[in-house]
């Protein structure tokens, strides 16, 4: 009660315009020991294109680090994401050592690391700028003076030679395509600094920061893949290194924090709960059922997002932009059959609209690239567009199963961005061409059936079972492209000979829903599915999530026939697969199910070798996804899978806590965003939604799905009573103004 006393008090302030940072719970994950293993406890920092591991060693520190855009392979050549090296910080100091802590603030971006050792404070901080494109680390010994000596070391990820010139060391090689380098700047407060072997040794010193920035010459738009040569890389790391060391550790910190606080701060989750004393690990390993552990894991996936997909022309990849080595699972690359898509679910309901961009790039410059690799896919097939295969690198190279409904997949995502943005001009000259182009593939692959249906010929139910035509993994993302392409144009006001063809073909689509012998949505046409196929994919249920074919609000015997389907597919499998499954028991409203998947989705685990077992998804004490091995897309899933519990947008308007969970009887969330431009701050009690503020961005009309929960009144955030409608079916409606704030009263 308290603790929604006092958010109404913050809403308040909301309302008058004011951020209500005070009382945020801190969003920290932290562990008293240093990490051992990469995967499973070292700790991510990220800028959205360039991002480091740090462990927190005492002895021996490992600052491992990438660079989104460094892969080996090429145009013809599969290659592998790479890991670009290393800093090694050697202390030499083998002793006792107390107090030690290691920490990220979610809120901050920052990684820290205290501890005491022979009478002296050591405290690391780590955190990757966005406006200054650098890594900083930095190291002092608060209340002591001239106690850092350590010697710090650069290695590159495939062997090169380190180079090492005044305070300045550098790695740079060559791959299949692409010319890398990173460079490391050291900066000492007093003390010493002196060259050694493959490194600089530091003695007596107050305070130091290393600065550390790494780039490649790759460039999705060009032809070849490349933007200058190995001079042009050298001359942009070189320029980033000496802007930044001209800041001082403090304007850079600062500049860091100014650009990702206000992003992250953006939404808040508080599930009634404090932050606990246990330590992250702890949490996970015998508290998983602490509401702290759901809040953290939601921010958690937020704060991936930021820290491996703001700018740059390539999405975050199948771990973000984490990975140690050079032969990382499944080449750490573009999965177009789940992976790349689950990485975007919670961009636009968590409010980091901007984070898509990356992805929306990446999408629009392949599938527009003329006699690019993906419209060649598409031309070997006698089709107009593009379409890809299930395996993708950076280079447009693309192979393993052919993937074609992964195409219109893909401008789902492009469709969600207008969807919430309702921005026109992105539409028009970015998703529009593409959702058309798309189309125009599968006006040229469909074909008839003999009920006179429109189906896709020979397709596939990713990854399993026979190929067949007109499969429901198919039919309903192919379903979801022509409807949306008909919003698009019809928001866009074009009214041509492609757009009543586009009706036409809709008008005789089989749109992939049909009920199977058990009461299941069928997965295949011919083939009879299989009751308890546990298969991880449920690709038969894409009307279901993402897509919105499937609702109660619908025709209610399709979501009974995907609950039955879904059921089946029991609730074990790979880390990704149970992220999903929270999702769709939200959308089917069945919040208590959908939080035992969560729940199962937080197993621990330590397992780093991939693994297809059904009982081996989960999470690793530094709270990545476990596929196993770590995979992103599990984190981004939960992420999306909470919000989707949270809030819906439905046909008949946002539903407002449509699978709470008893476990999350009373809280608050603020900023979660809705189609249309809205954004909510809603707080419950007792299950029950005690208020709701919406702002709206773009104007129009609000609808609100709130079966059973009459509000009193809808009133201007500045006071003013605003009429509102409310039919019989829940649907409570009002007119907004663009840029206004509105609060729903119910008490
Ligand atoms: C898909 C999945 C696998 C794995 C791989 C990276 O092929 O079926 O489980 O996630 O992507």
């Amino acid at each position: 009660m308290m603790k929604i006393g006092k958010w109404m008090c913050g809403l308040a302030c909301l309302l008058c315009g004011q951020a209500a940072m005070a009382g945020r719970v801190p969003m920290k994950l932290w562990y008293d020991e240093p990490a051992k293993v990469w995967m499973t406890s070292a700790l991510p920092v990220g800028n959205g294109e360039i991002g480091a591991m740090f462990f927190g060693g005492v002895d021996r520190e490992q600052l491992q680090f990438n660079d989104k855009t460094l892969w080996s392979g090429s145009t013809t050549k599969r290659g592998s994401y790479q890991n670009m090296g290393d800093l090694f910080f050697d202390f030499g100091t083998v002793g006792a050592y107390e107090d030690y802590r290691r920490e990220l603030s979610l809120d901050d971006a920052v990684g820290s690391v205290s501890y005491t050792q022979g009478g002296v404070r050591y405290v690391r901080e780590y955190f990757a700028s966005r406006p200054d494109s650098v890594i900083v680390v930095r190291l002092s010994t608060p209340g002591s003076k001239g106690r850092l000596d350590f010697t710090l070391r650069m290695q590159d990820g495939r062997q090169g030679a380190t180079l090492v010139e005044g305070r300045r060391m550098a790695v740079k090689g060559t791959l299949d395509l692409l010319s890398y380098e990173a460079q490391a700047e050291l900066l000492a407060d007093g003390g010493t600094v002196e060259p050694v072997p493959g490194g600089l040794k530091v003695s007596g010193a107050d305070a130091v920061t290393v600065l550390l920035t790494g780039a490649t010459n790759f460039d999705l738009a060009s032809p070849s893949y490349t933007h200058g040569d190995a001079q042009a890389v050298h001359g942009r790391v070189e320029a980033r290194l000496d802007k930044a060391a001209r800041k001082s550790y403090k304007a850079l910190k600062a500049a860091h924090l100014a650009d990702y606080r206000p992003l992250f701060a953006r939404v808040e989750l508080d599930l009634g709960a404090e932050m606990p004393d246990y330590a992250t690990d702890e949490l996970v390993r015998g508290h998983k059922d602490h509401p702290y552990l759901d809040m953290l894991y939601f921010q958690y996936g937020r704060y991936l997002m930021l820290g491996s997909s703001r700018g740059g022309q390539l999405p975050s990849n199948l771990q973000g932009l984490w990975n140690n080595v050079n032969n990382p699972a499944w080449e750490c690359d573009y999965h177009s059959n789940i992976n790349v898509q689950m990485n975007y679910w919670p961009a636009e309901v968590t409010n980091l609209s901007e984070c898509y961009e990356p992805f929306i790039k990446y999408v629009s410059i392949e599938a527009m690239k003329e006699g690019g690799s993906w419209q060649q896919v598409a031309r070997k097939e006698n089709c107009r567009g593009w379409a890809v295969h299930t395996q993708n690198n950076i280079f447009g190279y693309t192979d393993w199963l052919i993937n074609r409904p992964a195409n219109a997949w893909y401008c789902t995502h492009l469709w969600q961005h207008y969807a919430y943005t309702l921005d026109k001009d992105y539409l028009r000259t970015t998703a529009y061409p593409v959702m058309k182009a798309t189309c125009e593939y599968w006006f040229d692959r469909l074909k008839e059936n003999a009920e006179g249906r429109l189906v896709a010929p020979n397709e596939w139910s990713p990854e399993h079972g026979p190929w067949e035509d007109g499969v429901a993994y198919a039919q309903q993302l192919i379903y979801a492209l022509f409807e949306e392409t008909l919003a698009a144009a019809e928001v866009l006001q074009i009214e041509d000979g492609f757009v009543a063809e586009l009706e036409g073909k809709f008008a005789k689509l089989d749109n992939g829903l049909h009920i199977g012998s058990w009461g299941q949505i069928k997965e295949w046409t011919v083939q009879e599915d299989r009751k308890g196929d546990h298969q991880r994919h449920l690709s038969h249920l894409m009307a279901l999530y993402p897509c919105d074919q499937i609702s109660w609000l619908k025709d209610p015997k399709y979501a009974e026939a995907a609950k039955v389907a879904l059921d089946s597919r029991g609730d074990g499998a790979t880390g990704w697969s149970r992220a999903w499954k929270v999702s769709c028991w939200a959308r089917l409203w069945d919040g208590e199910r959908a939080y035992r998947l969560l729940k199962q989705a937080q197993n621990l685990t330590d397992v780093t070798i991939v693994s297809m077992d059904d009982n081996a998804g989960g999470v690793y004490e530094n709270l990545f996804c476990a596929h196993p091995s770590f995979q992103i897309d599990g984190n981004f899933g939960a992420t999306a899978g909470i919000a989707e519990m949270l809030l819906q947008n439905t046909p008949r308007g946002v539903y407002l806590l449509p699978a709470l969970p008893s476990a999350w009887a009373d809280g608050h969330f603020k900023g979660l965003k809705a189609k249309g431009g809205f954004t909510f701050d809603v707080a419950w009690k007792d299950g029950k939604i005690v208020e709701t503020r919406v702002h709206s961005a773009a104007g129009g009309e609000c609808r609100l799905y709130l079966p059973g929960q009459k509000p009193l009144r809808v009133k201007k955030a500045r006071g003013g009573k605003v009429d509102f409608g409310q039919d019989a079916d829940g649907t409570v409606s009002f007119r907004t103004k663009a840029g206004k704030s509105y609060c729903i009263c119910w008490n």
